[in-house]
C-alpha cells in the first residue's frame, strides 16, 4: 500500500484527491490547522475511513512540517497548501510569500532532512497565474512567465525552488501548471461560485443583485476533479516533468454569468461598459448584476487559456471530460439544492417559533 501526504487537505483540491487517492488504495495523510469554527466540511464524510489520517502542521512552521513528514514517511507528497487567493495576495502579500514561496522550500528540505529524498516523489501546486501578463495564447510548457500579483510572484518562487531541487539533489519534484478549476466545492468568494450561489439565491428569492468585477476577464476552466487526476498522473509518470493542465477552451467572466443565470432559470441580457455594465433580467427588466470597482485588483490576469497537449500526449489525460456547460450545470444545480435546503430550514424555523409564540408546541 502506497502512502501519499496532502498538504491543504481541507481545500477543494485536497478533498477530491483524497477521495481519488483511497479509491486507489492509498494510505492517505493530510495537514490540517487549529482554527476556532469548523472548516473541515469538505473532508468531514472522510474522517473515520481506516486509510484517512489527519496531522496538525502548518506551512509557515518548519518544525511542524518535519514532524509529519518524518512521522509519515511518505512515498508521495502533494503540495496544495496555499493562501490561494490572488485579490487576497494584494492585501496579505507577506503571508502569501511566507506560505506559498518559502513553504514550498520548507516541504522539500523536510523530505531531505528526513532522508527521503531519493524515494518521496513530490507534486507542487503550480498556477496559469505564472503567465500573468500574458506573452503568449495559448499557453504552454515553455510560454514565458510574467507574474502579476503577489500571489503569482510567491508561485513562481515555488515553481523555481522545485526545478532547483529536481536538479540540485535529483529529487522526483514536478509542478503541476494548473489553470482555474471549479466544482460545487469551490470557495464561495472565487468568481464561478460566487455567481452560481448569487444565481441560485435570486432564482429562490433570497438575494437582489450580485456585485461583480471585470466581467471581460477571460478564464480556462476546467472541473477540480478531472484535475485531481492529473496531479496523481504527474507524479506515476518515469521522469520528474512539469505539465500544463487545462481544458483548452476560454470563456469571459460574462459568458460563465449568463449561462449560470440561464441554467438557475434567468435569461440575462447585458447593457453598458466598464463599471455601467448591467444584467437585466430579460423577464422583468430587473438589474440583477452591476459591475463594482471593490472587485477589480491593482493589476488583473484577462487572458488565461492553457495548451493541455503534452498531458494529453504524455499522461494520456483527456482535458475534456467535463465539458464548460457541465461544469456550470453541476455547479448551479448543487447551488440550486443548498440554497432550497436553507430555505426549508428557515421555513421550518419560523413555523416553530410562531407555534411556541401560540403555545401550540411548548
Ligand atoms: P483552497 O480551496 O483555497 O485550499 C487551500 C488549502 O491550503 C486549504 O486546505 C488551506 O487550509 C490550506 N492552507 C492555507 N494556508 C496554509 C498554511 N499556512 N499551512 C497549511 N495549510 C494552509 O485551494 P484549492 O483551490 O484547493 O487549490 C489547491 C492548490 O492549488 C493551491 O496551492 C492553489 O494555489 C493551487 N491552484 C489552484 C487552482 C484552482 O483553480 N483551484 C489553480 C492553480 C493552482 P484551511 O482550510 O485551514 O484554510
Ligand atoms: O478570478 C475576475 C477576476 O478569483 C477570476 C485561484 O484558484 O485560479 C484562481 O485565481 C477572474 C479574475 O480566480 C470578480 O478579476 C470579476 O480576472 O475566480 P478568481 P483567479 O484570480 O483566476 C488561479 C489559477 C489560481 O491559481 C488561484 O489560486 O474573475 N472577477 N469579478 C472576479 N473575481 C472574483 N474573485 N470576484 C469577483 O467578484
Amino acid at each position: 500500500m502506497k502512502t501519499a501526504l496532502i498538504t491543504g487537505i481541507t481545500g477543494q483540491d485536497g478533498s477530491y484527491l483524497s477521495e481519488f487517492l483511497l479509491g486507489k488504495g492509498y494510505d492517505v495523510h493530510g495537514t490540517i490547522r487549529r482554527s476556532s469554527v469548523d472548516y473541515r466540511e469538505r473532508i468531514a464524510h472522510l474522517e473515520g475511513h481506516p486509510h484517512f489520517h489527519l496531522h496538525y502542521a502548518d506551512l509557515g512552521d518548519s518544525m511542524s512540517l518535519l514532524q509529519v513528514v518524518g512521522k509519515v514517511r511518505p512515498d508521495e507528497i502533494y503540495n496544495l497548501a496555499a493562501q490561494s487567493h490572488v485579490q487576497v495576495s494584494f492585501d496579505a502579500p507577506e503571508f502569501t510569500a511566507d506560505v506559498d514561496a518559502t513553504g514550498v522550500l520548507r516541504i522539500l528540505e523536510a523530505v531531505r532532512q528526513c532522508g527521503l529524498a531519493a524515494t518521496c516523489r513530490i507534486y507542487q501546486a503550480s498556477t496559469s497565474e505564472l503567465y500573468g501578463k500574458v506573452e503568449q495564447v495559448p499557453q504552454n510548457e515553455s510560454t514565458p512567465f510574467h507574474p502579476y500579483s503577489p500571489y503569482a510572484v510567491a508561485k513562481l518562487y515555488g515553481y523555481w525552488i522545485v526545478k532547483e531541487y529536481r536538479e540540485a539533489y535529483g529529487m522526483f519534484c514536478c509542478s503541476g501548471i494548473l489553470f482555474n478549476h471549479e466544482s460545487e466545492r469551490r470557495g464561495e468568494t472565487f468568481v464561478t461560485r460566487k455567481i452560481t450561489l448569487a444565481a441560485a439565491r435570486i432564482a429562490q428569492g433570497k438575494q437582489d443583485k450580485l456585485y461583480l468585477g471585470n466581467l471581460s476577464s477571460r478564464r480556462d476552466w476546467g472541473y477540480a476533479k478531472d484535475y485531481v487526476e492529473c496531479m496523481w498522473l504527474i507524479l506515476q509518470n518515469e521522469r520528474p516533468e512539469d505539465f500544463v493542465i487545462a481544458t483548452g477552451e476560454q470563456h469571459t467572466v460574462r459568458e460563465f454569468c449568463r449561462l449560470a443565470f440561464r441554467y438557475a432559470g434567468i435569461e440575462l441580457r447585458f447593457e453598458g461598459e466598464g463599471v455601467h455594465e448591467k444584467g437585466i433580467d430579460c423577464a422583468t427588466g430587473r438589474v440583477l448584476v452591476e459591475v463594482s470597482e471593490d472587485f477589480y485588483r491593482p493589476t488583473d490576469v484577462v487572458n488565461l487559456w492553457g495548451d493541455p497537449t503534452k498531458a494529453q500526449r504524455e499522461l494520456g489525460w483527456n482535458p475534456t471530460k467535463t465539458s464548460f456547460e457541465q461544469l456550470v450545470r453541476l455547479m448551479v444545480d448543487a447551488d440550486m439544492a443548498k440554497v432550497a435546503v436553507e430555505r426549508a430550514g428557515e421555513e421550518v424555523r419560523t413555523n416553530l417559533a410562531e407555534y411556541l409564540e401560540k403555545g401550540i408546541v411548548k
